[in-house]
């Protein structure tokens, strides 16, 4: 903590440090209808992974149910799955992306 000097020599402690931000998971859910290269399209686009990353993520979520798109503050969480649930739609696919706290 740093110090600060307030009044009649009364010596006042101030926190520096910030708080950590609550984080989000942003998951994808398999479902047998959404084509798998539309998934590795929305990895790619709103989560900024490569070719390669994002087949294996979407690849993890056709073979285990679900998988873990990435880790965010609210705000960026709740963005990304309205991103995805928006194109999804928009596509006709039932593709289900949702955030949980971590
Ligand atoms: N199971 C889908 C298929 O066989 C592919 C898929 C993968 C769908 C991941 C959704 O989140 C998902 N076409």
């Amino acid at each position: 903590a740093d110090g600060g000097r307030e009044g009649a020599g009364t010596a006042v402690l101030t926190r520096t440090r910030t708080r950590k931000p609550n984080l989000y998971r942003v998951l994808l859910l398999n479902d047998d209808y959404t084509p798998m290269e539309f998934v590795v399209h929305v990895l790619e686009r709103f989560f900024q992974k490569d070719r390669a990353a994002a087949t294996q993520i979407m690849m993890h979520v056709h073979q285990n149910g679900v998988g873990e798109c990435g880790v965010f503050t609210y705000e960026v969480a709740e963005t990304k799955v309205t991103l995805v649930m928006d194109l999804a739609r928009k596509h006709m696919h039932p593709l289900q992306c949702v955030m949980e706290k971590k």
